[in-house]
């Protein structure tokens, strides 16, 4: 069913019982032409684009747990382009495209909001750095600009920059079309597609191996049977280096505990996002008035279900820091996810030593950003077995070649 004003109309006066599912959870069937394996935005968003650009149908996303069970629920939902590297400039550009555009593609709200995201700076060598990735960002075509203290106070009056800070606030950059998006209703949007173009999207169904013959992947080991394939694509964000393990190769990333949690909520008073990554903290709005915040990694390995206390409590003390009329606030959930940083903070996309076996893996903290151009690069490197000109940078050979595309400063937090 299409949703617009009509629908929304005649299923208001059925008194809204008669609205179908979004999306039928699939039974495996014995084989597929490509299976994606992990059913986070990322493997969604592939097996749309594998359909709607390259016509391939008779696929399956299979999902360990539920649909939205992953990072793709659990992230602050930030959504910007402002890296320094041509090659990342170009990719999360293409993803900043698509999302102005999801809405209308999937024909569901997936509330994207260009509201702008600001990175503060602490340190002369912060604004230094600032300085340096706005320039970089117009050079790459991206439009950053740069805030002095009296703009950044304008746009975000509840900011503390009085002297006697841990760490003094400076200045910023602010990448105006940057935003946040509805994590969940990604999700929902994309199976719902999925749905329609005949994408079988199966749950509670855990890869456990590979096969693979000759060098080539045949097919996957589910929990629920084996299903063939000549074409697999990883996409288990956070699992990536235990998957990759079962298909016998390994990956150059780390594994740790993310952690984020939201408040009660409040009147509208941020209207932007702000990041710091030397506070270790990002905070923005929701559109129900939650204030989210993300928090420091744990500094460790790990892949626990909890992150460490210390982090929460010292995060809290950043925010009354800095953001002291929250100082009263009442948090309502807390949660972490588990994510993988590599080696020079770029994903890696594209093929694995295992003909027809692809990945898509290694997005530390900052993958949500990406979905819709992770998976279209994916779709296309699975679809003619040769990466996109957008992928092509992130492949896992540049770890051997020392062709690094070195995003260690732009994410959101320190790894
Ligand atoms: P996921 O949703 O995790 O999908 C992977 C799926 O694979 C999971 O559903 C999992 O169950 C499944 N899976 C795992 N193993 C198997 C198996 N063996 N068989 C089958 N399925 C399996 N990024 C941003 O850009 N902006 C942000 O603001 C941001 N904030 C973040 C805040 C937090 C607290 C966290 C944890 C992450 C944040 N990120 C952010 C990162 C972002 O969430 C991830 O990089 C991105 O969501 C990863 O892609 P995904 O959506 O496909 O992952
Ligand atoms: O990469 O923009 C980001 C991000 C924000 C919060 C977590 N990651």
């Amino acid at each position: 069913m299409r949703y617009s004003a009509l629908s929304l109309l005649r299923n208001g006066l059925a008194q809204h019982k008669h609205w179908p599912p979004l999306w039928r959870d699939a039974t495996p069937k014995s084989s597929y032409d490509a299976v994606i394996v992990g059913g986070g935005g990322h493997g969604l968003s592939t097996a749309y684009y594998l359909a709607t650009e390259h016509g391939l149908t008779n696929i399956a996303v299979v999902e360990k747990g539920w649909l939205g069970g992953g990072n793709v629920a659990r992230n602050t939902a930030i959504v910007r382009s402002n890296y320094l590297m041509p090659e990342s400039s170009s990719l999360y550009d293409c993803a900043l495209r698509l999302w102005e555009r999801m809405t209308a593609d999937l024909n569901y709200n997936i509330m994207f909001s260009q509201r702008g995201v600001i990175n503060l700076a602490h340190t002369e060598y912060d604004l230094l750095k600032v300085r340096q990735r706005v320039e970089a960002n117009r050079a790459n075509g991206v439009a950053s600009e740069y805030l002095d203290l009296p703009a950044l106070r304008q746009l975000v009056p509840i900011l503390n920059t009085s002297d006697g800070l841990q760490l003094p606030v400076l200045g910023a950059s602010l990448q105006k079309t940057a935003g946040i998006a509805r994590h969940d209703a990604v999700v929902w949007g994309y199976a719902r597609a999925l749905q329609e173009l005949g994408v079988d999207i199966i749950q509670n169904c855990e890869v456990t191996g590979f096969d693979v013959a000759g060098g080539r992947v045949r097919g996957v080991q589910t929990v629920r049977g084996p299903i063939l394939a000549d074409k697999v694509c990883i996409s288990v964000s956070g699992s990536s280096s235990v998957v990759a393990a079962m298909a016998g190769f390994r990956l150059p990333l780390t594994t740790t505990v993310l952690q984020a949690m939201v408040s009660e909520p409040i009147k509208p008073l941020l209207h932007t996002v702000v990041m710091s990554p030397s506070l270790h903290l990002y905070v923005n709005q929701s559109d129900k008035g939650e204030m989210v915040f993300g928090l420091a990694p744990d500094r460790f390995q790990g892949y626990g279900s909890v992150g460490s206390f210390h982090i929460l409590e010292q995060s809290m003390r950043t925010v009354c820091d800095y953001f002291p009329m929250l100082r009263r606030l009442r948090m309502m959930r807390q949660w972490n996810g588990i994510v993988e940083a590599s080696a020079d903070g770029s994903p890696i996309l594209g093929k694995s030593p295992i003909d027809g076996l692809f990945i898509n893996a290694g997005w530390g903290s900052g993958g949500f950003k990406a979905t819709p151009a992770a998976g279209f690069v994916m779709a296309h490197t699975i679809a003619r077995n040769e990466p996109h000109p957008l992928n092509a940078p992130f492949s896992l050979q540049r770890f051997d070649t020392g062709r690094l595309v070195d995003e260690l400063g732009a994410g959101a937090v320190a790894h």
